[in-house]
């Protein structure tokens, strides 16, 4: 019987560390995961997963660890000696890594060089293959649309030019010591399972909320950026198929379909049947409720539901973003299963099933966490 294959996973704890180890699983693989100490349980996404290790054959396995210590990185792939890697792990927020420049450097730039200098250390070039989370940010400043593996790079944040030296050294250790070390250049992907402060999340949590009526008004920053959006689910199924080819290559992941952020907030409120407009320009634009076709919701016509707070926006931003997915399709075979309307669909039901829950704690008397947004 061939012998299961060993997965290493950095930023298991993360959205598609989550959507990762769920698929690997299920193909036979032995997963193991690198998991950070915190003052607070952070394995929520993938507590479903977990087992009892004191449990005999055990197929999932955390590991305490940072992408900032190379000791002990080089320990964790000693003991394991995967078969691939999927380097995940990151400080992962754009709009962040302004306000945290060096450590984000650090951990998504130099942690990504100390991961393959752990696989050259222990002589695993030839066994190790490795994927790095490299991201549609490298485009940055619009050099051209759509973009694809060709395209120039201009990034436009701490995040990205961290990510930019993760790509090279990367593409680096492949030409130089022959190694199967891959960059998947994925667009924005999001879920259920969506950190709450990225937009996507942050808008369908609101919409919950303000249809539960447990929250008044969203705010937020550039309304009319445009990225190019994707599940998750089908964004980590490219991430193993890179892995599964002949020959390591780079390659773009993204649906070829690009959105504002205000057609996206559109996009939510319809799914709770309210229909939501925008007045007025810049910083005094506005979002008001039109019409409620849903009896389960109260809120009243022409409320103002969303308005923007210039905190959030950024120094540098990358104002368009549209994949070319075509080397993907051709050579992957991949497709994604989830359109935009999909995604959204799933994002919404999830929030209102959480604030539902959440509201019957409120009505019964126990409060609300604050959260930060
Ligand atoms: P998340 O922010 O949800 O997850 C990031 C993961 O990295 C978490 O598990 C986090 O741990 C971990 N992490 C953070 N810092 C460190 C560190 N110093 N050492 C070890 N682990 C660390 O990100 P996503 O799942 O959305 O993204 C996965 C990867 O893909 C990231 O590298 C991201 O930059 C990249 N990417 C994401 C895209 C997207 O649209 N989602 C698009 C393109 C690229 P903890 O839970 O403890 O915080
Ligand atoms: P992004 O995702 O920066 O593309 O990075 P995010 O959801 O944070 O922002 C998308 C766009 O929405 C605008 N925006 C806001 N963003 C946030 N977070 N909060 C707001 O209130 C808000 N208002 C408007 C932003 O300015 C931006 O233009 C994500 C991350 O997952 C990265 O790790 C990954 O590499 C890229 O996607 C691809």
């Amino acid at each position: 019987m061939a012998e299961k294959k060993r997965a290493l996973v950095t930023g298991i704890t993360g959205q598609d560390g989550a959507y990762l180890a769920d698929l690997l699983l299920s193909k036979g693989y032995e997963v193991h995961g690198i998991k950070r100490r915190s003052s607070l349980f952070n394995t929520d996404r993938i507590d479903h997963l977990y087992h009892d290790p004191h449990e005999e054959d055990q197929r999932f396995v955390l590991h305490y660890g940072d992408l900032s210590d190379s000791t002990n990185l080089i320990r964790i792939i000693q003991q394991v000696q995967p078969d691939e890697i999927y380097n995940l792990g990151a400080m992962s927020h754009v709009k962040v890594s302004f306000d945290t420049p060096e450590y984000t450097a650090n951990a998504d730039g130099i942690g990504t060089l100390r991961l393959l200098e752990a696989i050259r250390i222990l002589d695993l070039t030839k066994k190790t293959k490795i994927y790095q989370a490299s991201t549609s940010e490298l485009y940055g400043l619009v050099q051209a649309v759509p973009q694809s593996e060709t395209t120039p790079f201009y990034p436009r944040s701490p995040y990205a030019v961290a990510k930019l030296y993760a790509y090279w050294i990367t593409v680096n250790y492949r030409e130089a010591y022959g190694m199967y070390a891959c960059n998947g250049i994925l667009f924005n992907h999001e879920s259920p399972l969506r950190g709450e402060t990225f937009v996507t999340r942050k808008i369908t949590r609101a919409v919950a909320k303000i249809a539960l009526n447990i929250q008044d008004k969203l705010y937020l920053g550039n309304l009319d950026a445009r990225r190019d959006w994707g599940h998750a689910k089908d964004y980590v199924e490219a991430m193993y198929l890179i892995l599964q080819q002949e020959q390591p290559e780079d390659f773009v992941i993204a649906t070829g379909i690009t959105t504002t952020v205000r057609d996206f907030i559109k996009l939510a409120f319809a799914e709770v049947g309210i229909e939501v407009d925008f007045k007025g320009e810049g910083v005094d634009e506005k979002g008001y409720v039109v019409s409620c076709s849903n009896p389960d919701y109260q809120v009243t016509i022409g409320s103002e539901v969303v308005a923007v707070d210039p905190k959030y926006f950024r120094p540098t931003e990358v104002e368009l973003l549209i994949g070319d997915p075509s080397k993907s399709k051709d050579k992957l075979g991949w497709v994604p299963k989830y359109d935009l309307q999909g995604l959204v669909k799933e994002m919404v039901a999830a929030d209102v099933d959480l604030f539902r829950r959440e509201k019957l704690l409120k009505d019964s008397g126990y409060a609300i966490k604050n959260q930060f947004e």
